[in-house]
């Protein structure tokens, strides 16, 4: 074999043994959840074939030619029995684009299809388009709903940074073709917008995230709720917020929903991101809550405090300090794979069950506001505890 074919054959070896590297949970959770050791996506586990022009007469030096930055904020499903997530890469270019992965097991060994997604363009063009969430609807279609970013055009001239933010949507039988539909008709600018899976009397239902720039939620308050009599022009007359915003909490500047939530005995169980500004810039951490299976825009459970956030490497990338998700699978037997990006870098995967989680969500203690109602919430569960240590022989 030559040697241009041996320096191949090398690149491709190396890549297939990152991509089959087995993950192992961590010891010492928190019985709640268990992280995996190694992200399951990173830039280097997308295909050579996407990177590499492997033809020897127009790339002797096998230099890479189209670097990508990130695979982060990823939609998921199962699908076929697979998991499946609908991947956000970035390239270097900074272009986001969508693109399938697929794992055997869910943790580990997750493979790029060979082709990203071709996303139909709606009538004015999207110069960037990011974090899907996939919803298989009762009416037999699968959306994918997605932030398109548009430069603003009405900003002063010389503004390149003026963005602005809509909800994309799209519908597929097979994650391959795509039918584009119109963008979400909306009086504010939207990100984080998902579709409820179950029509809401007789309706299509929308998570939504209104907010009053492009980065600045301002009077938007928080995750939203409405009801859209056609998908296929997709339009918000009225919005009420099911999920405020507070001072001084993990969601005081912003925060949005993640995946669309799971059904379970107890009630719609949700997963979404808080962000609270520090010295250091925003930082985004991840919390549950739950609303009524009878109303799902009716909140029943909401812990105090988060339920993830970043530790380790997770605390570092192309934007720290940021736990990002907008992908989850529950399997049948209940355990539920958390998919969640850090620092707008790599994918993760976390492991924990329906039952867990809204065991958590029914048990933990509400956030009363304030240090005092606080140390008013820590001291009857101290009280307790010791009560229960004094009687018994664990210590
Ligand atoms: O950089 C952190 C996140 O910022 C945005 O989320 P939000 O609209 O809630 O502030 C998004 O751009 C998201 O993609 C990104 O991970």
């Amino acid at each position: 074999m030559n040697t241009y074919n041996n320096k191949v054959k090398r690149l491709f070896q190396e890549h297939e043994k990152l991509i089959t590297r087995k993950n192992e949970p961590e010891p010492d959770g928190n019985n709640l959840f268990t992280r995996y050791h190694y992200p399951v996506l990173t830039s280097a586990h997308t295909p050579l074939f996407w990177r590499y022009d492997l033809d020897e007469q127009t790339n002797p030096s096998l230099l890479e030619r189209i670097g990508m930055n990130a695979t982060m904020n990823s939609g998921a499903m199962k699908w076929n029995g697979k998991y499946l997530l609908m991947v956000r890469v970035e390239g270097v270019d900074r272009k986001s684009f969508f693109a399938v992965a697929e794992s055997p097991n869910g943790v580990d060994n997750f493979h790029f299809w060979d082709y990203p997604v071709t996303m139909p363009e709606d009538l004015v063009a999207a110069t960037n388009v990011y974090d899907m969430r996939l919803t298989a609807h009762e009416d037999g279609w699968i959306y994918g709903i997605f932030c398109a970013e548009r430069h603003d055009d009405t900003a002063p001239a010389g503004d390149l940074s003026a963005a602005t933010a809509t909800a994309g949507i799209a519908r597929t039988h097979d994650l391959i073709t795509w039918h584009r539909l119109p963008d979400l008709h909306s009086k504010s600018q939207q990100r984080n917008v998902v579709l409820h899976p179950e029509f809401v009397d007789g309706k299509y239902a929308l998570y939504t995230r209104p907010q009053d720039g492009f980065i600045d939620a301002g009077s938007g308050g928080g995750i939203g709720w409405a009801l859209i009599d056609d998908i296929t022009h997709a339009k918000i007359t009225e919005e009420r917020i099911i999920d405020p915003r507070y001072y001084h909490t993990i969601k005081e500047v912003k925060n949005g929903e993640g995946p669309h939530p799971l059904k379970t005995p107890q009630g719609w169980l949700h997963l979404a991101h808080g962000v609270r500004a520090c010295a250091a810039g925003l930082r985004y951490v991840l919390y549950l809550y739950m609303t009524a299976l009878d109303d799902p825009a009716r909140l029943i459970a909401a812990p105090g405090g988060y339920f993830m956030a970043p530790t380790g490497e997770e605390r570092v990338g192309d934007v720290s300090n940021v736990l990002f998700s907008n992908g989850w699978i529950a399997d049948d037997d209940g355990t539920v794979y958390i998919y969640y990006a850090s620092s707008d870098t790599r994918m993760h995967v976390a492991v924990s069950s329906i039952e867990k989680l809204t065991d958590y969500c029914l048990h933990t203690p509400t956030d009363r506001l304030a240090s005092s109602t606080s140390v008013e919430t820590l001291n009857k569960l101290i009280y307790k505890n010791l009560k229960i240590l004094k009687t018994s022989t664990i210590s």
